[in-house]
């Protein structure tokens, strides 16, 4: 249990409370926050309460007082949490990771950022020049990754809008010597357009307030954002958001990682390409498209290393490919600007991936110095999306939060079922505790043949033929009686939908109701050849570099390529996976109002978050369970030279009742219980006593053994 700090600050573990009801945990969790307590444990689970306000809880004297520490002994905290995963990782070598969940808002990237920085605190004493190189770039990594892929949203005026694993790899004396990051599905339709009261991604507003007078000019770009269409909405930010600022931070950071001059320049260009393409018109004459201001074509193509015809041409045109001839196929109005939308968010997705795998590249392991480094061991952070409901919620939206939902079923899977499936099996008496499995809502999004996305793929195979409003009739059919799915055509009373357009799912989180408008775009989400093509033959080197498959023409390219959702699915499923298999550790984060505000518990909201979050199931699991567990004869292995009974080995009936006896002899008889194959230990504290038992007990027999070298025993 954690270590209190006097009872005016609360219960600093939930399983500490008197009975555990929801009103209970409520007013705890209240007391804690109004008192700045913003962390809590639920054994080894911290949850987290977003404070809006700078605390100074994570300075030089906070991380020594948490270094090396066992997670009772110190108040609940992030750092302690770090601590466990990196000592499971050094000492056991084995590889961990920290997921971080919650709703948009809730503090996980904040939260991700403090673990980091904690990890780069307490490693490397000896300073070793290579790995404080390694340990500059993963925190420099962060300031980049959020310039191109966080913006201001309703919810959260920094919003990661991709998702982001970082692994850490660590050599066998625990310092970090590399890293790799993954992303998931930037919302790239953020480019071209945001809903109200939302920005583009930070990245375009720090080039146009932050870049020097002369590269804008370069650039072909003023020093207003309100210039350009797609950074035009009119936002009010925090007076703390310093774009210009960043700019200059982001810039260096980039410098340290070791982006080359070039390389630094074609990330403007590209920002800037996107910036004029907004202002793009077309107009028509007669039933053709042309364009309005060729002017700006012109600038593109320039900053893109490309032709003004070509450009022109690719925006109007396309090519296609007819049995053996290929054609240029004029587009119509509506097909061209699609075309220039698909194109201006192509290429900043495209350069988003390229600064990911430009920044792996600097620090991933190479495998000559793995094998330098001997066994290697990892931790892995998880900070994604959290789940979203907004006015308006479209593919995106529907992605975040399947995402969400197979992070809810890995906790559910790790923390409630396993748990309690393990007690069954080794015969522990115990009451199973009841909770709201969310897998059937997953099975609704990413089951073959009958999930949403087969069926979307589905829709999406007969290019031109299916409407939006065809694709909800199709999810009808065979959802139509699902619990957690209706559209006004299975529930024709519900007024909450759109007739031709809205579908709701019963997330675990809450209801959201998407409008399918836009889905079969997004997910198909086609790229026109012509463009890939022009970035090939861009005679900037770097661009060119970016755009490998331009190489392919256009009766080469015959591969249907996997559409935007099945290609998320995969890597959930692959992320899930990962996680799976290494020792997890969770931060479950809440955010206390919708009003960023530091001094507002709104109950309403923090109750329903503890509710879905399923922490009072949690608390159960963990209060009638037991923190540590273990074969009988590893556990002797290394325990047995406590006692007489057991060292240097037993001749009793059996290992269990060898434990059994060593145990009693203890006196920790009432903490223990004893399955088939494990002994259960309820409280850490035991298991702490039973180390320094044995930590004393190896001093005496080193000593015994010393005097015995020397004969003068
Ligand atoms: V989203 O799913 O990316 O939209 P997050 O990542 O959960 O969301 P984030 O960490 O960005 O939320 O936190 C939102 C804001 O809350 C931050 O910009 C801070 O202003 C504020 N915050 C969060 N955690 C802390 C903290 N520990 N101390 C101070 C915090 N402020
Ligand atoms: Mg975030």
């Amino acid at each position: 249990m954690a270590e209190q700090e006097g009872l005016q600050y609360g219960k600093a573990d939930f399983v500490l409370m008197d009975s555990v009801t929801l009103p209970e945990f409520m007013d705890n969790l209240k007391l804690r926050f109004e008192k700045g307590r913003i962390y809590t444990f639920i054994g080894e689970v911290v949850v987290s309460m977003n404070p809006y306000k700078n605390l100074p809880i994570y300075g030089k004297d906070t991380i020594e007082q948490y270094k090396g520490r066992e997670l009772y002994e110190r108040p609940p905290h992030l750092f302690s949490i770090a601590d466990a995963a990196y000592k499971a990782m050094k000492r056991r070598c084995k590889d961990t990771c920290i997921v971080i969940s919650g709703e948009s808002g809730a503090g996980k990237t904040e939260a991700s950022k403090y673990i980091m920085q904690y990890i780069a605190a307490i490693t490397n004493p000896s300073q070793r020049a290579e790995v404080e190189r390694v340990k500059n770039m993963l925190l420099k990594s962060n300031c980049v990754l959020e310039a191109f892929g966080n913006a201001k949203t309703t919810r959260n005026d920094n919003s990661s809008r991709f998702g982001k694993y970082m692994d850490i790899n660590f050599d066998f004396k625990g310092d970090p010597i590399g890293g790799h990051i993954s992303n998931y599905l930037l919302e790239k339709s953020r480019v071209i357009v945001q809903q109200l009261g939302e920005r583009n991604f930070h990245s375009f507003y720090q080039l146009i307030l932050g870049a020097p007078e002369q590269t804008l000019r370069s650039l072909h770009l003023q020093k207003d954002i309100s210039s350009y269409m797609y950074t035009r909405s009119i936002v009010q930010m925090k007076s703390s958001v310093n774009d210009a600022g960043e700019f200059k931070e982001v810039s260096e950071a980039m410098k340290v990682i070791g982006f080359k001059p070039e390389e630094i320049q074609t990330v403007y260009k590209v920002l800037a390409a996107i910036l004029h393409l907004g202002n793009l018109k077309f107009t028509l004459d007669g039933d053709t498209p042309l364009i309005e201001n060729s002017k700006v074509v012109s600038v593109v193509a320039d900053l893109l290393g490309s032709k003004f015809e070509l450009l022109e041409k690719a925006l109007l045109y396309r090519t296609v490919a007819t049995g053996r001839d290929v054609i240029d196929k004029q587009h119509t109005e509506q097909e061209a600007s699609y075309g220039r939308d698909a194109f201006a968010k192509a290429i900043y997705e495209r350069l988003f991936c390229w600064i990911v795998t430009h920044i792996n590249d600097v620090i991933d392991v190479k495998k000559q110095d793995a094998a330098l480094h001997g066994k290697n061991t990892v931790i892995g952070v998880l900070d994604i999306y959290g789940f979203e409901i907004f006015d308006n919620n479209s593919f995106e939206q529907f992605c975040i939060n399947y995402c969400n939902e197979k992070l809810q079923q890995l906790f559910i899977q790790l923390v409630l079922t396993q748990e309690q499936e393990e007690y069954k099996r080794e015969g522990i008496p115990w009451k199973h505790i009841d909770y709201f499995n969310n897998q059937i809502i997953v099975d609704l999004v990413e089951q073959q043949h009958r999930g949403i996305i087969s069926l979307l793929d589905d829709a999406c195979m007969n290019v031109g033929k299916v409407t939006d409003p065809m694709f909800l009739d199709a999810l009808n059919k065979p959802l139509g009686k699902h619990a957690h799915y209706s559209s006004r055509k299975t529930c024709p009373t519900d007024k909450a939908l759109e007739y031709d357009r809205d579908f709701r799912i019963r997330h675990y989180a809450g209801d959201v109701v998407y409008s399918v408008v836009g889905f079969i775009d997004k997910n198909k989400d086609t790229l026109f050849q012509d463009f890939k093509r022009l970035l090939y033959n861009s005679t900037n080197p770097v661009l060119k570099n970016m755009w490998p498959e331009g190489k392919l023409s256009i009766t080469e390219v015959t591969k249907r390529p996997l559409t935007a959702a099945t290609l998320f699915k995969n890597s959930m499923i692959a992320l899930v996976d990962n996680l799976a298999s290494k020792e997890p550790y969770y931060v479950r984060c809440i955010k206390p109002n919708d009003k960023k505000s530091p001094a507002l518990f709104d109950e309403e909201r923090c109750k329903h978050q503890v509710e879905y979050l399923g922490l009072l199931e949690n608390v159960r699991v963990r209060r009638a369970g037991f923190a540590y567990r273990q074969v009988y004869e590893k556990f002797l292995h290394r325990y047995k030279m406590i006692s007489q009974l057991t060292w240097p080995n037993h001749d009793l009936p059996s290992d269990q009742i060898a434990v059994q006896k060593l145990l009693t002899e203890c006196g920790f008889q009432q903490d223990a219980a004893y399955g088939k194959t494990k002994v259960f230990i309820r409280t850490p504290r035991t298991l702490f006593s039973l180390e320094e038992k044995r930590s004393e007990m190896l001093i005496r027999i080193i000593l015994f053994l010393q005097k015995m070298w020397r004969g003068t025993l």
